[in-house]
């Protein structure tokens, strides 16, 4: 996302803190204790282990009113900020290793788990694939095959306390093979949330997969979020770490410009975004320009969630 003026979080470029300031990483490790642990042999060892469950069975509860965008195209026009600020970084995505991956669900749970990611979508059951509508809040938009799990399973096999509000997600944190992160103005890790009675609506998904297949790196592999009603930054990618919380968490893009980028983020054609209309969006692919529509489309799934909340620009942002 473009921002126009600079803020006191953005830095100019040549002030970013040179490289060779940075801790490398046995030094970062040794200072967390953990390289005395690996050297013992007390580190527990990932086991490499693929996702299964490719292609899955389509839900044709879900269907489209526009064709779905070329692969190639949701594919090589990615967001991914931990890569570059460019769509086109699917060759630096090349480092991210998202085999075996490591997730953490803690916070406000029964009991703190981690767990291996292909273990984790074992333990939720069967995968299957949802065609989605997806709408940046820069106008672009897509419609694309995921393969996933209903994000409802997961809160369930999280067993949150009673007092857990919002499930807070983190994208992993590695400035050694994603250079974005090296750009310290940003406030890394990427970070979105979203409220418990969100997460258990039926459209949410924990997605492992696009066009039949395991997730490429630059769409988020090995797991990510999609929460097609709401704005394309609210749907997380890489995620290491889910929190359940009572406190909202502050996004990403919330904590680098509150004004622009909100907690609901909800789509809706009728608020502008302080600098671009909202009204329409350009498809990826043909480059045709249709008409945005109300929780993008999904207004029948979502629109009781925030039936008893203010009707005001707050919710769409
Ligand atoms: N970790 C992380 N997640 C992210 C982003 C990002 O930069 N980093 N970009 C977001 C934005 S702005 C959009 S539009 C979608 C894009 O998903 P896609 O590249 O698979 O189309 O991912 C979202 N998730
Ligand atoms: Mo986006």
């Amino acid at each position: 996302m473009l921002i126009r003026n600079k803020q006191s979080w953005e830095m100019p470029e040549h002030m970013a803190t040179p490289e060779d300031v940075y801790l490398n990483r046995r030094q970062i490790l040794a200072a967390m204790g953990f390289g005395l642990a690996a050297g013992m042999g007390i580190m527990p060892k990932l086991a490499a282990a693929a996702i299964e469950g490719f292609p899955a069975k389509r839900n044709p509860s879900f269907t489209l009113d526009r064709d779905l965008t070329p692969e190639d195209e949701a594919t090589s026009y990615t967001n991914f900020y931990e890569f570059g600020s460019s769509k086109n970084i699917s060759r630096k995505a090349k480092r991210l290793k998202p085999d075996p991956w490591s997730l953490t669900i803690d916070g406000m749970v029964e009991e703190k788990i981690t767990i291996n990611a292909d273990e984790l979508i074992k333990k939720l059951g069967d995968q299957e694939e949802r065609l989605y509508r997806h709408r940046c809040v820069e106008a672009w938009a897509m419609a694309v095959p995921w393969t996933g799990i209903p994000l409802e399973k997961l809160v369930r096999f999280a067993r949150p306390t009673a007092s857990a509000k919002y499930l807070r997600f983190e994208t992993f944190h590695n400035p050694d093979i994603a250079p974005g992160q090296r750009q310290q103005w940003y406030p890394w890790p990427y970070v979105e949330g979203i409220t418990v009675d969100e997460a258990m609506n039926v459209l949410p998904m924990l997605v492992t997969g696009i066009y039949g297949k395991a997730l490429p790196n630059q769409n988020g592999a090995p797991i990510r979020i999609i929460l097609p009603w709401k704005y394309g930054f609210k749907s997380i990618k890489s995620i290491s770490r889910i929190t359940f919380t009572d406190e909202k968490p502050v996004s990403f893009w919330e904590e680098l410009q509150a004004k622009e980028y909100g907690f609901w983020a909800n789509v809706n054609p009728e608020y502008d975004h302080p600098r671009w209309s909202q009204k329409t969006e350009r498809l990826l692919g043909s480059g045709e320009r249709v008409p945005t529509q109300l929780y993008n489309g999904y207004a029948e799934q979502v629109a009781g969630l925030y039936a008893n909340m203010p009707q005001d620009r707050s919710l769409f942002f």
